[in-house]
């Protein structure tokens, strides 16, 4: 006996497919979609799919990914070819730069993580799920016609696009560290979405550069989108504390003005302390407490991944938000078991590893207890121009 059991009367669907993690951007780039096979196996190894419903996704159609983006777009994406080690030449739509290489198989790597997203949010809408999981989606910075920062599909409109052909009203959440400005982009103009992001801001010093806390929407009061982009810009080194608090205190007031009928959670991993690009000192417990929090809202959950670049810490956050999401996560043992995959990965810090223990020196928290009142307050007093 493990203690995980199918929580009886509840669905959680988790989308998956190996195929995903075998694609590579290239030596040294920190997007590293083996992180995929290492949360996988965490997971597998507590028994936690026995829990779940597991889908081998398929990849999404070009109809379907036209939902959104353009189609000389992916039309470009489909047939680039891989450059030259020494090929300069530029290339259309930001591709083939150090962010977003053109690697072997890129059409299919994005044509996969979006078909789980669409899969995913298709559960939902189906009543067939509670809450379903694609950690390979979340990849929230794609446009319409153009690639940028680790991402080239935009799965998580994609799937939000799905969702409200039968939901009102869907909330987008993003704890990634970076500003989710694809999403905000593609429902800038649209009173169906509230966007929401939390992530470092520093002016053009932190990728993508956008997200201050004024930016709320398109200025024109008479279009619907006016005030319905939420932004949390935070400085390096926030922790669990006032990273939960502020979590708590402006979702509760998004869902009570916007009543959302579905929620999507980016998960993005690289706001957990110890990140290569991160700069926050979130824990996997602060981090996990923001699913959890989505969870007890009791509204159909899409949880995608998103960022994360320090891969041993992805599987631990992912593994225990999938535990959280099947309710599981009061009763595994919080060491490590002996048989997981890659075990030495995670033993390399101790000799007995925990799920929920990051090792590594925490940052200073920059973010004053006045700047975290200011933001609660800006945001409560844009919340009241929002209705259901
Ligand atoms: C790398 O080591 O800030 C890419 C990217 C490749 C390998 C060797 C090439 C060395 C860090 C990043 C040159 C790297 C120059 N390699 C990268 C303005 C920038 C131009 C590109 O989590 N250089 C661009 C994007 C961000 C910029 C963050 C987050 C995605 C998400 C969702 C995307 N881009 C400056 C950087 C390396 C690399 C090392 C890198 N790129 C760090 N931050 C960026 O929100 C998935
Ligand atoms: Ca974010
Ligand atoms: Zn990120």
């Amino acid at each position: 006996d493990n203690g995980i059991v199918r929580p009886k009367g509840y669905n959680v669907s988790w989308h998956v497919n190996p195929e995903i993690e075998k694609h590579h951007f290239g030596n040294s780039h920190p997007m590293k979609p083996w992180r995929l096979t290492l949360s996988k196996g965490l997971i597998m190894s507590y028994g936690m799919h026995i829990a779940m419903d597991t889908y081998l996704s398929r990849q999404a159609t070009e109809e379907e990914m036209r939902d959104f983006h353009s189609e000389d777009y992916l039309e470009y994406l489909r047939t680039a070819k891989v450059a030259m080690p020494d090929d300069e030449t530029p290339k259309p739509y930001n591709l083939g730069g150090s962010d977003c290489p053109i690697f072997e198989g890129l059409f299919n790597y994005c044509s996969m993580y979006s078909g789980a997203s669409i899969d995913a949010a298709r559960k939902l809408c189906n009543n067939e799920a509670d809450i379903a999981i694609n950690w390979s989606g979340g990849l929230h910075h794609a446009k319409k016609a153009e690639a940028s920062g680790f991402c080239y599909a935009n799965d998580i409109v994609l799937a939000i696009l799905q969702l409200l052909r039968k939901y009102p009203r869907v909330l987008y959440i993003d704890i990634d560290v970076h500003h989710g400005d694809g999403v905000e982009e593609a429902f800038w103009s649209s009173d169906r979405v509230l966007t929401l992001s939390i992530h470092k801001y520093d002016g053009m010093n932190f990728f993508p550069g956008t997200g201050d806390l004024d930016r709320t929407g398109p200025d024109d009061e008479a279009n619907p989108g006016a005030h319905h982009s939420i932004n949390v810009p935070l400085s390096d080194g926030i922790d669990d504390e006032q990273y939960i608090w502020l979590f708590k205190t402006i979702v509760g007031k998004c869902v009570e003005r916007f009543r959302p009928s579905a929620i999507v959670l980016q998960c993005g991993a690289d706001s957990l302390a110890g990140d290569r690009l991160g700069r926050f000192n979130v824990q996997v417990q602060g981090h996990g407490a923001c699913v959890a929090y989505c969870k007890s809202l009791k509204i159909p959950l899409l949880l995608v991944g998103g960022g994360g670049y320090t891969p041993r810490n992805v599987a631990r956050a992912w593994a225990h938000e999938t535990s959280i999401a099947i309710g599981c996560d009061a009763n595994i043992d919080p060491i490590i078991p002996q048989h997981t995959p890659y075990r030495s990965h995670f033993r390399h810090e101790t000799l007995f590893p925990t799920l929920e223990q990051i090792l590594g020196d925490p940052r200073p928290n920059k973010n004053s207890p006045k700047k975290i009142s200011d933001i609660v307050q800006s945001i409560t007093e844009q919340l009241r121009f929002v209705n259901a």
